[in-house]
Protein backbone atom coordinates (compact mmCIF):
# COMPACT_ATOMS: atom_id res chain seq x y z
CA UNK A 1 0.00 0.00 0.00
CA UNK A 2 1.34 3.61 -0.41
CA UNK A 3 3.26 5.32 1.90
CA UNK A 4 0.87 7.09 5.08
CA UNK A 5 1.23 11.06 6.00
CA UNK A 6 1.55 12.18 9.19
CA UNK A 7 2.23 15.19 10.95
CA UNK A 8 4.34 16.07 14.32
CA UNK A 9 4.67 19.80 16.14
CA UNK A 10 7.56 19.15 18.86
CA UNK A 11 7.71 22.48 21.13
CA UNK A 12 10.63 22.97 23.06
CA UNK A 13 12.24 25.35 25.23
CA UNK A 14 14.57 26.83 22.76
CA UNK A 15 13.32 25.92 19.48
CA UNK A 16 9.67 24.27 17.55
CA UNK A 17 9.68 21.98 14.74
CA UNK A 18 6.94 20.58 12.03
CA UNK A 19 7.75 17.24 10.85
CA UNK A 20 6.30 15.24 7.94
CA UNK A 21 6.52 11.54 8.81
CA UNK A 22 6.31 9.18 6.19
CA UNK A 23 5.36 5.36 6.84
CA UNK A 24 5.80 2.68 4.53
CA UNK A 25 5.84 -0.81 6.03
CA UNK A 26 7.63 -1.12 8.92
CA UNK A 27 9.66 2.02 7.76
CA UNK A 28 9.60 5.86 8.77
CA UNK A 29 11.19 8.60 7.36
CA UNK A 30 11.04 12.16 8.64
CA UNK A 31 10.66 15.27 6.72
CA UNK A 32 11.24 18.72 8.82
CA UNK A 33 8.98 20.95 7.27
CA UNK A 34 9.71 23.74 9.77
CA UNK A 35 11.93 24.88 12.11
CA UNK A 36 11.57 28.23 14.32
CA UNK A 37 13.01 29.51 17.64
CA UNK A 38 10.95 29.73 21.22
CA UNK A 39 11.93 33.10 22.33
CA UNK A 40 10.04 33.90 25.60
CA UNK A 41 9.52 37.10 26.67
CA UNK A 42 10.31 38.88 30.17
CA UNK A 43 7.47 40.98 30.46
CA UNK A 44 6.96 43.41 32.99
CA UNK A 45 9.32 41.62 35.47
CA UNK A 46 7.11 37.95 34.66
CA UNK A 47 8.99 35.92 32.23
CA UNK A 48 6.12 34.48 29.31
CA UNK A 49 5.40 32.03 26.44
CA UNK A 50 5.43 33.78 22.86
CA UNK A 51 2.41 32.06 22.46
CA UNK A 52 1.24 33.78 19.33
CA UNK A 53 4.16 33.74 17.46
CA UNK A 54 4.13 29.96 18.22
CA UNK A 55 0.72 29.58 16.66
CA UNK A 56 1.47 31.33 13.91
CA UNK A 57 4.76 29.11 13.26
CA UNK A 58 3.01 25.97 13.57
CA UNK A 59 0.43 27.29 10.61
CA UNK A 60 3.72 28.14 8.68
CA UNK A 61 4.50 24.38 8.90
CA UNK A 62 1.20 22.80 8.68
CA UNK A 63 1.18 24.64 5.23
CA UNK A 64 4.19 22.98 4.16
CA UNK A 65 2.47 19.27 4.25
CA UNK A 66 1.96 17.63 0.67
CA UNK A 67 -1.90 16.42 0.67
CA UNK A 68 -3.40 13.36 2.18
CA UNK A 69 -2.44 13.49 5.50
CA UNK A 70 -3.99 11.69 7.99
CA UNK A 71 -3.08 12.40 11.42
CA UNK A 72 -1.57 15.28 13.25
CA UNK A 73 -0.43 15.42 16.96
CA UNK A 74 1.74 18.21 19.38
CA UNK A 75 3.99 17.44 22.05
CA UNK A 76 5.70 20.14 23.87
CA UNK A 77 7.84 20.48 27.63
CA UNK A 78 6.01 19.52 30.42
CA UNK A 79 4.48 21.40 33.38
CA UNK A 80 3.06 25.02 31.64
CA UNK A 81 -0.55 25.37 31.26
CA UNK A 82 -2.84 27.84 29.86
CA UNK A 83 -6.56 28.82 31.63
CA UNK A 84 -9.47 29.62 28.92
CA UNK A 85 -12.76 31.36 30.14
CA UNK A 86 -16.15 30.17 29.66
CA UNK A 87 -16.23 31.70 26.35
CA UNK A 88 -13.04 29.59 25.43
CA UNK A 89 -10.74 32.67 25.03
CA UNK A 90 -7.28 32.20 26.88
CA UNK A 91 -6.68 34.26 30.03
CA UNK A 92 -3.59 35.96 30.05
CA UNK A 93 -0.35 34.61 28.43
CA UNK A 94 0.99 31.70 30.00
CA UNK A 95 4.25 31.55 31.88
CA UNK A 96 7.33 30.20 31.45
CA UNK A 97 8.47 27.61 34.35
CA UNK A 98 11.54 29.86 34.86
CA UNK A 99 9.57 32.71 35.83
CA UNK A 100 11.60 33.56 38.86
CA UNK A 101 7.73 34.03 40.88
CA UNK A 102 6.81 30.26 41.56
CA UNK A 103 9.54 30.02 44.06
CA UNK A 104 8.21 31.45 46.62
CA UNK A 105 5.38 29.22 46.26
CA UNK A 106 7.16 26.41 45.96
CA UNK A 107 8.93 27.18 49.80
CA UNK A 108 5.04 27.84 50.75
CA UNK A 109 3.59 24.97 49.84
CA UNK A 110 6.69 22.97 51.25
CA UNK A 111 5.97 24.42 54.63
CA UNK A 112 2.41 23.75 54.78
CA UNK A 113 2.34 20.37 53.38
CA UNK A 114 5.10 17.30 54.20
CA UNK A 115 6.59 16.51 51.16
CA UNK A 116 5.64 12.57 52.33
CA UNK A 117 2.18 14.08 51.74
CA UNK A 118 2.29 15.11 47.70
CA UNK A 119 4.67 12.73 46.62
CA UNK A 120 2.39 9.53 48.03
CA UNK A 121 -0.23 10.64 46.24
CA UNK A 122 1.56 12.01 42.72
CA UNK A 123 4.61 10.26 42.64
CA UNK A 124 6.32 13.56 41.22
CA UNK A 125 9.52 14.87 42.20
CA UNK A 126 9.71 17.94 43.99
CA UNK A 127 10.95 21.04 41.73
CA UNK A 128 10.06 24.64 41.46
CA UNK A 129 8.79 24.67 38.21
CA UNK A 130 6.17 22.33 38.72
CA UNK A 131 2.22 23.18 37.93
CA UNK A 132 1.37 22.48 41.27
CA UNK A 133 3.46 25.43 42.29
CA UNK A 134 2.70 27.80 39.66
CA UNK A 135 -0.72 27.54 40.48
CA UNK A 136 -0.29 28.26 44.20
CA UNK A 137 1.74 31.22 42.87
CA UNK A 138 -1.99 32.28 40.90
CA UNK A 139 -4.15 30.95 44.08
CA UNK A 140 -2.28 33.64 46.03
CA UNK A 141 -1.56 36.28 43.72
CA UNK A 142 -4.35 36.46 41.04
CA UNK A 143 -7.30 34.55 42.70
CA UNK A 144 -9.43 36.52 39.98
CA UNK A 145 -7.91 35.02 37.20
CA UNK A 146 -8.35 31.60 38.83
CA UNK A 147 -12.16 31.97 39.59
CA UNK A 148 -12.64 33.75 35.98
CA UNK A 149 -11.31 30.25 34.57
CA UNK A 150 -13.47 27.22 33.57
CA UNK A 151 -11.02 25.12 31.83
CA UNK A 152 -7.32 24.21 32.74
CA UNK A 153 -5.15 22.83 29.21
CA UNK A 154 -1.47 22.01 29.36
CA UNK A 155 0.05 23.93 26.48
CA UNK A 156 0.07 21.25 24.08
CA UNK A 157 -3.93 20.44 24.96
CA UNK A 158 -3.86 24.82 24.33
CA UNK A 159 -2.74 24.53 20.43
CA UNK A 160 -5.19 21.50 19.82
CA UNK A 161 -7.95 23.35 21.16
CA UNK A 162 -6.95 26.21 18.41
CA UNK A 163 -6.42 23.64 15.79
CA UNK A 164 -9.90 21.60 16.39
CA UNK A 165 -11.12 22.93 19.04
CA UNK A 166 -11.26 20.01 21.28
CA UNK A 167 -10.80 20.91 25.21
CA UNK A 168 -9.33 17.87 26.16
CA UNK A 169 -5.96 17.27 28.33
CA UNK A 170 -3.42 14.19 28.02
CA UNK A 171 -2.51 12.51 30.53
CA UNK A 172 1.13 11.79 29.95
CA UNK A 173 1.72 15.54 30.60
CA UNK A 174 -1.09 15.87 33.05
CA UNK A 175 1.34 13.29 34.80
CA UNK A 176 4.05 16.53 35.06
CA UNK A 177 1.88 18.79 37.10
CA UNK A 178 2.30 16.82 40.61
CA UNK A 179 -1.63 17.38 40.90
CA UNK A 180 -2.01 13.39 39.57
CA UNK A 181 -1.99 10.48 40.56
CA UNK A 182 -0.16 7.77 38.68
CA UNK A 183 -2.02 5.02 39.85
CA UNK A 184 -5.59 6.16 38.67
CA UNK A 185 -4.14 8.27 35.69
CA UNK A 186 -6.58 11.11 37.14
CA UNK A 187 -6.14 14.26 39.22
CA UNK A 188 -5.73 13.53 42.78
CA UNK A 189 -8.73 14.48 44.30
CA UNK A 190 -7.00 14.95 47.74
CA UNK A 191 -4.65 17.36 47.00
CA UNK A 192 -6.83 19.57 45.00
CA UNK A 193 -9.19 20.19 47.09
CA UNK A 194 -6.42 20.42 50.40
CA UNK A 195 -4.98 23.06 48.00
CA UNK A 196 -8.32 24.70 47.28
CA UNK A 197 -7.55 24.77 43.65
CA UNK A 198 -11.10 24.78 41.95
CA UNK A 199 -12.42 21.19 41.00
CA UNK A 200 -14.46 22.28 37.50
CA UNK A 201 -10.99 23.24 35.86
CA UNK A 202 -9.77 19.92 35.51
CA UNK A 203 -11.31 17.48 33.22
CA UNK A 204 -10.69 13.57 32.96
CA UNK A 205 -7.43 13.11 30.92
CA UNK A 206 -7.44 11.20 27.89
CA UNK A 207 -4.50 8.34 26.79
CA UNK A 208 -2.14 9.45 24.27
CA UNK A 209 -3.66 8.24 20.97
CA UNK A 210 -6.90 9.50 21.43
CA UNK A 211 -8.16 11.40 18.52
CA UNK A 212 -9.51 14.48 19.18
CA UNK A 213 -11.39 16.07 16.28
CA UNK A 214 -11.25 17.47 12.43
CA UNK A 215 -9.04 20.94 11.87
CA UNK A 216 -11.21 23.71 12.60
CA UNK A 217 -12.95 24.95 9.29
CA UNK A 218 -10.38 28.34 8.96
CA UNK A 219 -7.74 26.17 10.28
CA UNK A 220 -8.71 24.04 7.78
CA UNK A 221 -9.25 25.96 4.50
CA UNK A 222 -5.84 27.54 5.79
CA UNK A 223 -3.72 24.95 6.16
CA UNK A 224 -5.04 23.90 2.70
CA UNK A 225 -6.31 20.14 3.79
CA UNK A 226 -8.45 18.67 6.51
CA UNK A 227 -6.58 16.52 8.89
CA UNK A 228 -7.52 14.23 12.28
CA UNK A 229 -6.02 15.36 15.38
CA UNK A 230 -4.68 13.31 17.77
CA UNK A 231 -3.46 13.49 20.81
CA UNK A 232 -0.08 12.03 20.78
CA UNK A 233 2.13 11.75 24.20
CA UNK A 234 2.33 15.34 24.27
CA UNK A 235 5.21 15.54 26.99
CA UNK A 236 7.93 15.40 24.66
CA UNK A 237 9.65 13.45 27.33
CA UNK A 238 6.87 10.73 27.03
CA UNK A 239 7.13 10.76 22.90
CA UNK A 240 10.73 10.79 23.37
CA UNK A 241 11.09 7.63 25.33
CA UNK A 242 8.25 6.09 23.89
CA UNK A 243 10.45 5.80 20.75
CA UNK A 244 13.72 4.53 22.38
CA UNK A 245 14.78 1.89 20.06
CA UNK A 246 15.03 -1.20 23.32
CA UNK A 247 14.53 -4.26 23.65
CA UNK A 248 14.52 -6.69 26.96
CA UNK A 249 14.85 -4.83 30.60
CA UNK A 250 18.05 -3.76 31.27
CA UNK A 251 18.53 -0.71 29.92
CA UNK A 252 17.87 2.89 31.17
CA UNK A 253 17.38 5.99 28.62
CA UNK A 254 18.88 9.70 29.14
CA UNK A 255 16.29 12.07 26.53
CA UNK A 256 18.96 14.79 25.89
CA UNK A 257 18.15 18.04 25.23
CA UNK A 258 17.22 21.32 27.27
CA UNK A 259 17.16 18.73 30.23
CA UNK A 260 18.35 15.48 30.37
CA UNK A 261 16.19 12.82 31.95
CA UNK A 262 17.68 10.14 33.24
CA UNK A 263 15.31 7.15 33.68
CA UNK A 264 13.53 3.63 33.38
CA UNK A 265 10.03 2.69 32.16
CA UNK A 266 8.55 0.70 34.66
CA UNK A 267 4.70 -0.78 34.28
CA UNK A 268 4.08 0.81 37.81
CA UNK A 269 4.92 3.88 40.10
CA UNK A 270 7.73 3.68 42.93
CA UNK A 271 6.17 5.83 45.68
CA UNK A 272 8.32 4.64 48.15
CA UNK A 273 10.23 6.60 50.91
CA UNK A 274 13.28 5.68 49.22
CA UNK A 275 11.98 6.98 45.74
CA UNK A 276 11.26 10.12 47.51
CA UNK A 277 14.48 10.53 48.84
CA UNK A 278 15.96 10.07 45.92
CA UNK A 279 13.27 12.87 44.58
CA UNK A 280 12.39 10.56 41.34
CA UNK A 281 9.58 11.54 39.41
CA UNK A 282 6.69 8.52 38.11
CA UNK A 283 5.60 10.17 34.99
CA UNK A 284 3.45 8.67 32.86
CA UNK A 285 4.51 6.94 29.47
CA UNK A 286 2.86 5.08 26.64
CA UNK A 287 0.12 2.59 27.08
CA UNK A 288 0.12 3.02 31.26
CA UNK A 289 4.15 2.35 31.45
CA UNK A 290 5.49 4.37 34.29
CA UNK A 291 8.66 6.98 33.46
CA UNK A 292 10.85 6.63 36.78
CA UNK A 293 13.25 9.57 36.28
CA UNK A 294 15.22 12.47 37.23
CA UNK A 295 15.72 15.57 35.90
CA UNK A 296 19.27 16.36 35.07
CA UNK A 297 19.91 20.28 33.94
CA UNK A 298 21.02 19.28 31.06
CA UNK A 299 22.32 21.05 28.06
CA UNK A 300 20.52 24.11 29.26
CA UNK A 301 23.58 25.27 31.07
CA UNK A 302 25.13 25.18 27.99
CA UNK A 303 22.28 27.09 25.95
CA UNK A 304 22.28 29.61 28.36
CA UNK A 305 26.66 29.68 28.44
CA UNK A 306 26.06 30.38 24.17
CA UNK A 307 23.72 33.29 25.48
CA UNK A 308 26.23 34.79 27.22
CA UNK A 309 29.20 34.36 24.57
CA UNK A 310 27.30 35.95 21.81
CA UNK A 311 26.09 33.27 18.89
CA UNK A 312 30.02 33.40 17.35
CA UNK A 313 30.29 29.08 18.50
CA UNK A 314 28.27 26.54 17.55
CA UNK A 315 27.43 23.50 19.90
CA UNK A 316 29.46 21.62 17.29
CA UNK A 317 32.46 24.14 17.83
CA UNK A 318 32.28 24.19 21.52
CA UNK A 319 32.84 20.15 21.43
CA UNK A 320 35.76 20.02 19.68
CA UNK A 321 37.23 22.90 22.01
CA UNK A 322 36.07 21.14 25.21
CA UNK A 323 37.82 17.75 23.60
CA UNK A 324 40.85 19.79 23.71
CA UNK A 325 40.41 20.66 27.79
CA UNK A 326 41.96 19.20 30.69
CA UNK A 327 39.34 16.47 31.54
CA UNK A 328 37.40 16.62 35.47
CA UNK A 329 39.34 19.51 36.53
CA UNK A 330 36.30 21.51 37.33
CA UNK A 331 33.17 19.93 38.40
CA UNK A 332 29.32 21.30 39.47
CA UNK A 333 26.67 19.59 40.67
CA UNK A 334 24.77 20.62 37.51
CA UNK A 335 21.58 20.44 39.40
CA UNK A 336 22.20 23.22 41.89
CA UNK A 337 18.81 25.73 42.14
CA UNK A 338 21.56 28.69 41.26
CA UNK A 339 21.35 27.20 37.41
CA UNK A 340 17.68 26.39 36.87
CA UNK A 341 16.51 30.58 36.46
CA UNK A 342 17.18 32.30 33.04
CA UNK A 343 20.14 35.29 32.54
CA UNK A 344 17.47 37.66 32.72
CA UNK A 345 16.56 36.99 36.07
CA UNK A 346 19.55 35.04 37.43
CA UNK A 347 22.86 36.78 35.50
CA UNK A 348 25.51 35.04 33.05
CA UNK A 349 26.03 31.31 33.29
CA UNK A 350 29.55 30.95 32.70
CA UNK A 351 29.74 33.49 36.01
CA UNK A 352 27.23 31.10 37.58
CA UNK A 353 29.48 28.20 36.92
CA UNK A 354 32.28 29.92 37.82
CA UNK A 355 30.88 31.05 41.41
CA UNK A 356 29.81 27.64 42.16
CA UNK A 357 33.50 26.25 41.17
CA UNK A 358 35.19 28.95 43.89
CA UNK A 359 32.72 28.25 46.42
CA UNK A 360 33.48 24.76 46.22
CA UNK A 361 37.39 25.20 46.40
CA UNK A 362 37.88 24.03 42.95
CA UNK A 363 40.16 25.51 39.95
CA UNK A 364 37.85 28.65 38.00
CA UNK A 365 37.32 27.15 34.63
CA UNK A 366 38.20 29.95 32.42
CA UNK A 367 37.10 30.38 28.70
CA UNK A 368 34.58 28.69 26.30
CA UNK A 369 36.60 25.46 26.26
CA UNK A 370 37.12 24.92 30.29
CA UNK A 371 33.66 25.73 30.92
CA UNK A 372 32.19 23.76 28.17
CA UNK A 373 34.36 21.13 29.36
CA UNK A 374 33.22 21.43 33.05
CA UNK A 375 29.67 21.60 32.09
CA UNK A 376 30.29 18.01 29.96
CA UNK A 377 32.01 16.16 33.06
CA UNK A 378 29.51 17.27 35.25
CA UNK A 379 26.63 15.70 33.31
CA UNK A 380 27.91 12.62 32.44
CA UNK A 381 28.91 12.15 36.05
CA UNK A 382 25.86 12.82 37.28
CA UNK A 383 24.03 10.45 34.95
CA UNK A 384 26.19 8.06 36.59
CA UNK A 385 24.83 8.79 39.77
CA UNK A 386 21.41 8.24 38.41
CA UNK A 387 21.71 5.32 36.75
CA UNK A 388 23.55 3.82 40.05
CA UNK A 389 21.12 5.00 42.07
CA UNK A 390 18.04 3.58 39.49
CA UNK A 391 19.59 0.42 39.54
CA UNK A 392 20.13 0.17 43.40
CA UNK A 393 16.03 1.43 44.32
CA UNK A 394 15.08 -1.39 41.67
CA UNK A 395 17.01 -3.72 41.82
CA UNK A 396 17.38 -3.80 37.69
CA UNK A 397 20.94 -4.44 36.41
CA UNK A 398 21.26 -1.64 33.69
CA UNK A 399 23.82 -2.81 30.94
CA UNK A 400 22.79 -0.59 28.12
CA UNK A 401 22.11 3.53 28.31
CA UNK A 402 19.55 4.87 25.41
CA UNK A 403 20.58 8.15 24.46
CA UNK A 404 18.15 9.68 22.57
CA UNK A 405 17.13 14.21 21.06
CA UNK A 406 19.73 16.24 20.16
CA UNK A 407 22.52 15.45 22.79
CA UNK A 408 22.61 11.99 21.27
CA UNK A 409 24.65 13.77 18.27
CA UNK A 410 27.08 15.19 20.62
CA UNK A 411 29.89 12.30 20.34
CA UNK A 412 32.22 13.77 22.91
CA UNK A 413 29.12 13.52 25.62
CA UNK A 414 27.93 10.41 24.69
CA UNK A 415 31.74 9.02 24.63
CA UNK A 416 32.07 10.64 28.15
CA UNK A 417 28.89 9.17 29.40
CA UNK A 418 29.78 5.36 28.16
CA UNK A 419 33.39 6.03 29.70
CA UNK A 420 32.09 7.29 33.53
CA UNK A 421 28.96 4.84 33.93
CA UNK A 422 30.56 1.92 32.12
CA UNK A 423 28.14 0.95 30.37
CA UNK A 424 27.81 0.90 26.75
CA UNK A 425 26.09 4.00 24.84
CA UNK A 426 22.96 3.22 22.05
CA UNK A 427 22.73 6.56 20.81
CA UNK A 428 20.00 7.78 18.59
CA UNK A 429 17.74 8.26 17.44
CA UNK A 430 18.21 12.67 17.71
CA UNK A 431 14.48 13.25 16.51
CA UNK A 432 12.78 10.55 19.40
CA UNK A 433 10.50 12.76 20.49
CA UNK A 434 9.26 13.47 16.82
CA UNK A 435 9.08 9.92 16.08
CA UNK A 436 6.89 8.91 18.56
CA UNK A 437 4.65 11.56 18.43
CA UNK A 438 4.24 10.64 14.82
CA UNK A 439 3.80 6.80 15.22
CA UNK A 440 1.58 7.15 18.75
CA UNK A 441 -0.90 9.22 15.59
CA UNK A 442 -0.20 6.89 13.02
CA UNK A 443 -1.10 3.86 15.05
CA UNK A 444 -4.28 5.81 16.54
CA UNK A 445 -5.45 6.00 12.45
CA UNK A 446 -4.72 2.27 12.38
CA UNK A 447 -1.63 3.18 9.99
CA UNK A 448 1.17 1.37 11.64
CA UNK A 449 2.06 -2.23 10.99
CA UNK A 450 3.79 -3.10 13.96
CA UNK A 451 4.70 -1.93 17.86
CA UNK A 452 6.28 1.49 17.98
CA UNK A 453 9.62 0.21 19.02
CA UNK A 454 9.35 -2.45 16.53
CA UNK A 455 8.99 0.79 13.58
CA UNK A 456 12.07 2.77 15.10
CA UNK A 457 14.22 -0.70 15.42
CA UNK A 458 12.92 -1.11 11.69
CA UNK A 459 13.85 2.62 10.73
CA UNK A 460 17.13 3.98 12.47
CA UNK A 461 20.46 2.61 13.27
CA UNK A 462 21.44 3.21 17.15
CA UNK A 463 25.45 5.01 17.04
CA UNK A 464 27.29 2.70 19.44
CA UNK A 465 29.95 3.88 22.34
CA UNK A 466 31.59 1.63 24.22
CA UNK A 467 33.40 2.47 27.79
CA UNK A 468 37.03 3.41 27.85
CA UNK A 469 38.60 3.58 31.05
CA UNK A 470 39.90 7.04 31.98
CA UNK A 471 42.82 7.76 34.43
CA UNK A 472 41.74 9.66 37.17
CA UNK A 473 37.27 9.10 36.23
CA UNK A 474 36.77 7.10 39.79
CA UNK A 475 37.97 9.92 42.06
CA UNK A 476 36.52 12.53 39.63
CA UNK A 477 33.10 10.73 40.51
CA UNK A 478 34.22 10.47 44.65
CA UNK A 479 34.33 14.70 44.19
CA UNK A 480 31.04 14.60 42.37
CA UNK A 481 29.37 12.64 44.67
CA UNK A 482 30.54 14.93 47.64
CA UNK A 483 29.55 17.83 45.54
CA UNK A 484 26.67 20.12 47.82
C1 LIG B 1 11.91 18.37 28.60
C2 LIG B 1 10.86 18.64 29.65
C3 LIG B 1 11.07 17.82 30.88
C4 LIG B 1 10.34 18.65 31.88
C5 LIG B 1 10.83 20.01 31.51
C6 LIG B 1 10.00 21.16 31.92
O1 LIG B 1 11.72 19.20 27.49
O2 LIG B 1 9.58 18.39 29.15
O3 LIG B 1 10.62 16.49 30.80
O4 LIG B 1 10.59 18.32 33.21
O5 LIG B 1 10.93 19.97 30.09
O6 LIG B 1 8.74 21.09 31.39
Amino acid sequence: RPPSLHLAVDLGAESGRVALGRLEGERLEVEILHRFKNTPALLGGYLHWDLPRLWLEILEGLKKAPPGVQSLGVDGWGVDYALLGPDGDLLGLPRHYRDPHHLAAFQKVLEEIPREDIFSQTGIQFMPINTLYQLIALRDGNRALLEAAQTFLMLPDLFHHWLCGATAVEWTNVSTTQLADPRTCNWSEPLLQRLGLPRRLFSQPVPPGTPLGPLRGKVAREVGQEILVVAPCTHDTASAVAAVPAQGNSWAYISSGTWSLVGLELPQPVLTPQALAMNLTNEGGLDGTIRLLKNVMGLWLLQECRQAWGDGYSYADLAAMAEKAEPFRSLVNPDDPRFLLTHQVAGPMPERIQAYCQETGQPLPQGEAEITRTVYDSLALQYRRVVEGLEQLTGRPITRLHVVGGGSQNRLLCQLTADVSGREVWAGPAEATLIGNLLVSARAVGALPGSVREVVRASFTPEIYRPRTLPGLEAAYQRLLRLP
